[in-house]
């Protein structure tokens, strides 16, 4: 019997494809303390690398498929997840994609179905998934979404992925406003830049981490395990009163005008 501070709570986590994953970050940390995880998974590609992973966690830890872009993996996660359990107190969104060639030129040249498409994925979804989680957090709950800088100021390159970004903070603080009455937070956690396989592929990626160790106040980005730790904070009965927030866990770099 665990006697961690999310003992008898229930994730879901949406967003792992490897080891290097915050979503993996994330649930190892609300695991140590006790929860119980579902894991979702993009696709056959992935499906591999997941089931390595979550064996970690115990043979027993279920895990489906569920690409966001589609209505029927949705409905059919929550359906999978209903038979492993009646309720779920937290709910962790780590997904996000623009084409590849829209991080790569200028913002202006950002095609339609580009622009859709990182917006589908990396904000809708959350609505999406929120709107299906909500009738099973019967004991109030704590959904939350990572999220980065570039929704507010400019990152060069980050482009239509900053815009899909700042529509999935205001899609938290709307959803937090529906979801208040029924004890359900919503909140984001503004990471710093990490060795992702989503960071991996963007040119001068190293000198955006060495950016950070220069102007951030704590001379660095942030680690997995502190953004685990602010995975656990947010979904723990010490967060009830935050919601609608998104928190930086960036070395201090926010703050900082020049
Ligand atoms: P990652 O590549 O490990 O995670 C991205 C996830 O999105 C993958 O698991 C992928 O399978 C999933 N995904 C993409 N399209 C999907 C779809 N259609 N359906 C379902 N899942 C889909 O990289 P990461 O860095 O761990 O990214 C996780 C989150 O953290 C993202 O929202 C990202 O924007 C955010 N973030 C990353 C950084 C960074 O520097 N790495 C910084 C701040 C915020
Ligand atoms: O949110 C992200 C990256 C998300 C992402 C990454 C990729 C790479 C592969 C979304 N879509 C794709 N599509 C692909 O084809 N981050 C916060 C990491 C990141 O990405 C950047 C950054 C940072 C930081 C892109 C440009 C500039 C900075």
């Amino acid at each position: 019997m665990s006697t961690g501070t999310l003992a008898g709570k229930v994730g879901l986590v949406f967003g792992v494809a490897n080891k290097r994953s915050i979503a993996w970050g994330i649930a190892q940390a609300w695991a140590r303390e006790g929860a119980r995880l579902i894991f979702s998974y993009q696709g056959e590609r992935i499906k591999g690398n997941v089931e390595e992973l979550v064996e970690d966690l115990g043979a027993d830890t279920p895990f489906y498929p569920c690409d966001v872009t589609r209505d029927e993996d949705i409905a059919e996660f929550f359906a999978n997840a209903r038979k492993h359990t009646d309720r779920v107190d937290m709910l962790l969104h780590s997904v996000a994609f623009a084409p590849k060639e829209a991080l790569e030129g200028d913002f202006l040249s950002t095609s339609r179905e580009a622009y859709r498409m990182a917006h589908d994925i990396s904000a809708y979804s959350l609505l999406g998934l929120a709107r299906e989680a909500a009738p099973l957090m019967t004991g109030g709950g704590s959904i939350v979404a990572m999220t980065y800088y570039g929704a507010e100021k400019v990152i060069p390159k980050y482009n239509v992925m900053g815009v899909a970004k700042a529509s999935l903070e205001a899609t938290a603080r709307y959803l937090a406003y529906d979801l208040g009455k029924q004890q359900v937070r919503v909140n984001c956690i503004s990471a710093g830049p990490m060795n992702t396989l989503a960071a991996r592929g963007i040119s001068g990626f190293n000198l955006m981490l060495k950016h950070y160790q220069q102007r951030a106040p704590i001379g660095r980005s942030c680690t997995m395990e502190e953004l685990g730790a602010m995975g656990v904070f947010l979904a723990s009965d010490g967060a009830a009163s935050i919601t609608g927030q998104t928190l930086y866990v960036d070395g201090g770099y926010q703050i900082i005008g020049m």
